[in-house]
């Protein structure tokens, strides 16, 4: 039996093409599409080897075709010409619910390339709109609900028709007019007796960075907007500690990875896995990084730093909601206070810490959004928080999806949680509207007590505000008491600066994404917040200085910010009398009133910005060679070097214009300070050195 399984595609169709391609390279080398990676490997212990289609990276091919330069052509019609000529006797597709209705699509075009194929659909979102996906498809064949490594090969087994499909559970499938629903499937109790993942049918795995690996299924919990409980049927497992690093050491002998992302929706729940797999890793001698998923109260502080111990890089909170009332009535149940201690010790740690909050829900109110924008911005006080903030999506057969089925409306302003696209695809749009059931997560619970357009551009003000201008919104959440106020006003502000037809009102989340947010919100504080009525304002004006400074730095070409590397001559690596400093690559100097590293430190500790002492500091910025911004707070004597370095002057020369300006150091004799100092740049790579002039070089050339 030849079978195909294919992938859900959860790239994000970006307006600008090079986004859309970095963010699909990011996806095939982040997310190996362990769902089917699974299946395969127990296919192939079965002796059935499949082939693997992985739509994301298809995506990423369709994307760099020529004939597609502009992305004109559908991306449905250029995967059924990629499946066109291949020849299987079954196509199965995983599904996920951003990307079913493309899912569908395609699907359908292969049963029409494929007539005699059957057509299996499985994954999150098939196995909950089972029922409906089959009266409403017909070209749909059978669905497999739930983990399928048990189920699979059992169907094929019928599809070959060597058994009837009435006795095989987990599935429902189509008998002439009528669709039938066997029983479920029991889920898999020992995971140690699954292969590992085929990951050789995926090529790509030696690109990652990291790997995709399950440490367990199942959460107990019932929390009312999610889908994952219900599908492991609310039943922890994890994987034995054993079988565990059998498999991360597989992985690292063959790809010579030994980064994991740890899959299970809560790994913590039972403290004493957790604590003897840190300790089996702890043992084995290995030094394994890894990430994995946690409540803030199924977590404490000796259990973060024994994690943090063994390897522990990255760990995802579900907050869901900074509002206590919210926390009961979404079922989350988490004490706020703690979940940010937990925060804290993360932080500590050096661990990266996914602080994810949703709002939209139907009962929330403003002073409940309000709780969960001041949570998102406590967070932000914390250097290895990466908060997040998403629009409730209404997941199929969730509770609150239960609850409010007949309430949902199509208005338009799509959930990230569904649909992460800059434009929907109009095929997929009419099949959406045509089938609430099927793709409830398109529509939208109404919220009486907010408006959902102001929420989905209060997330793109956040989410792109924490990009672009972190420290400044604390310092506004700070000064102001509350973030969604200052939202508000920038958003009369904004509406009064730039009137109908203007890139804002055209296209809010485009708007958000480009640089002229940035510029706007600067000038909308300068004229709002920088006035005498504001006891933060020396605080927030250095701020809003440094931030203009950084975007005349983000604004300039790499061209003119980087020299060209054939311009700078072999420097030396010592300061000798003769070397030419000069500000290195990408290395930009701004000086403000107040000090810096104070405002930061009082921001982080909640304190009093009136009271940072005003003081004339010099910052550098550069960039790192992860495209990270560095700022540092130069030392008084580094401050007055800096501008000496201008690729004109020699060592000498310079640290002869400090002793004639009697610029002694503490009683250091200003030219050996100035030596000092300069060395002291060039280590932290702030300057780098060129060759002196020789006597033989033109004028022309040092000017
Ligand atoms: C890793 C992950 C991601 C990754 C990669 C997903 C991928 N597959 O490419 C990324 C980060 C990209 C991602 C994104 C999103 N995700 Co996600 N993600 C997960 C996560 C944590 C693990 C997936 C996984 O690998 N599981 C392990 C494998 C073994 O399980 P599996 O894929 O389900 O496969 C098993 C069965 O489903 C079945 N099966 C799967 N495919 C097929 C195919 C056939 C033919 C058959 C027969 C059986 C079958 O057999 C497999 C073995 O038992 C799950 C939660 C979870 N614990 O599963 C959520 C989950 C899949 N994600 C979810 C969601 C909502 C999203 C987002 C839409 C929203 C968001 N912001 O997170 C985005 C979508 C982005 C986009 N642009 O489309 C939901 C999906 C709900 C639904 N009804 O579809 C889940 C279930 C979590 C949740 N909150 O409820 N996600
Ligand atoms: S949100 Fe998290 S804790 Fe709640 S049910 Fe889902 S996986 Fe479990």
């Amino acid at each position: 039996m030849q079978v195909c399984l294919v992938s859900p595609p959860t790239v994000t169709d970006f307006e600008d093409p090079a986004v859309a391609e970095d963010e699909a390279i990011r996806l095939i080398e982040e997310h190996a599409p362990v769902g089917i990676l699974s299946l395969a490997a127990v296919l192939e212990e079965k002796g059935t080897a499949p082939h693997v289609v992985d739509l994301n990276r298809l995506y990423y091919r369709y994307l760099r075709t020529e004939e597609h330069p502009k992305r004109e052509a559908d991306f449905c019609s250029f995967v059924v010409r990629h499946l066109e000529p291949l020849s299987f006797d079954v196509f199965g597709f995983s599904t996920i619910c951003s990307s079913y209705p493309l899912t569908l699509r395609i699907a359908r075009e292969v049963k029409r390339t494929h007539p005699d194929a059957t057509i299996l659909l499985g994954g999150p979102q098939a196995t909950v709109v089972d029922v409906n996906t089959l009266k409403a498809f017909p070209f749909v064949d059978v669905i497999v609900r739930g983990e399928a490594e048990d189920t699979l090969p059992r169907l094929l087994d019928a599809v070959s028709g060597s058994c009837p499909y009435d006795g095989i559970q987990g599935i429902t499938f189509r008998r002439g007019d009528s669709v039938i629903r066997n029983v479920n499937a029991p889920v898999i109790h020992d995971l140690d007796e699954l292969p590992l993942p085929a990951f050789h049918l995926y090529p790509e795995l030696k690109e990652c960075h990291y790997v995709p690996l399950e440490l367990g299924r199942g959460c107990p919990f019932a929390c009312t907007f999610c889908s994952t409980n219900d599908f492991f049927r609310r039943n922890f497992r994890v994987k034995s500690p054993r079988r565990l690093i059998e498999q991360m050491r597989l992985v690292k002998e063959r790809y010579a990875i030994a980064t994991f992302d740890l899959i299970h929706d809560m790994f913590t729940v039972d403290r004493k896995k957790v604590v003897a797999f840190c300790e089996a890793l702890l043992d084995s001698g290995e030094a394994f990084s890894w990430n994995c998923s946690a409540r803030t109260d199924c977590v404490d502080d000796e259990l973060i730093a024994l994690m943090a111990k063994a390897g522990c890089r990255g760990i995802f909170f579900g907050i869901e909601t900074g509002s206590s009332r919210m926390q009961t009535l979404i079922n989350k149940g988490l004490d706020l206070s703690d979940s940010m201690r937990r925060i804290k010790t993360n932080n500590k740690h050096r661990i990266r810490t996914a602080v994810s909050l949703i709002t939209g829900f139907p009962e929330e109110t403003t002073d409940d959004l309000r709780d969960t924008v001041g949570f998102v911005i406590d967070s932000l006080r914390f250097d290895y928080a990466e908060p997040q903030l998403h629009l409730l999506a209404p997941l199929a057969e969730t509770p609150i999806h239960a609850r409010y089925r007949d309430q949902l409306v199509f208005d338009d302003i799509f959930s990230d949680m569904s649909y992460q696209g800059w434009r929907q695809d109009p095929a997929d749009r009419s099949l959406i509207e045509a089938h609430s059931d099927i793709f409830p997560n398109f529509y939208a619970i109404p919220t009486p007590g907010l408006d959902r357009k102001y929420l989905k551009e209060l997330r793109e003000f956040i989410l792109n505000g924490i990009q672009e201008l972190r420290w400044l919104l604390v310092a506004l959440h700070q000064a102001s008491g509350d973030l969604t106020g200052v939202f508000e006003e920038w958003r009369g502000w904004l509406a009064r600066r730039h009137g109908a037809g203007s890139d804002y009102c055209q296209d809010v989340a485009l708007y958000y994404s480009k640089a002229q947010f940035r510029t706007d919100f600067l000038e909308f504080v300068r004229s709002c917040y920088l006035n005498d009525t504001c006891k933060a304002r020396f605080a927030l004006s250095a701020l809003v200085d440094y931030e203009a400074a950084l975007t005349t730095v983000k604004g300039t070409p790499a061209s003119e910010t980087d020299r060209p590397v054939s311009e700078i001559r072999e420097g030396p690596t010592t300061m000798g009398p003769d070397v030419i400093p000069r500000l290195a690559r990408g290395v930009n100097a701004v000086h403000l009133d107040v000090d810096y590293k104070k405002i930061i430190q009082c921001l982080r500790r909640k304190g009093r910005l009136d009271r940072v002492p005003e003081r004339s500091v010099t910052l550098v910025t550069r960039t790192s060679s992860e495209r990270q911004t560095e700022v540092l707070q130069l030392s008084p004597l580094s401050a007055r070097l800096l501008p000496l370095c201008d690729g004109t002057r020699t060592v000498k020369e310079i640290a002869d214009l400090f002793a004639s300006a009697r610029e002694d150091v503490e009683d250091v004799p200003a030219d050996k300070a100035c030596v000092f100092g300069l060395e002291m740049l060039r280590l932290q790579l702030l300057i780098d050195c060129a060759r002196a002039f020789a006597p033989g070089d033109s004028v022309l050339a040092r000017e």
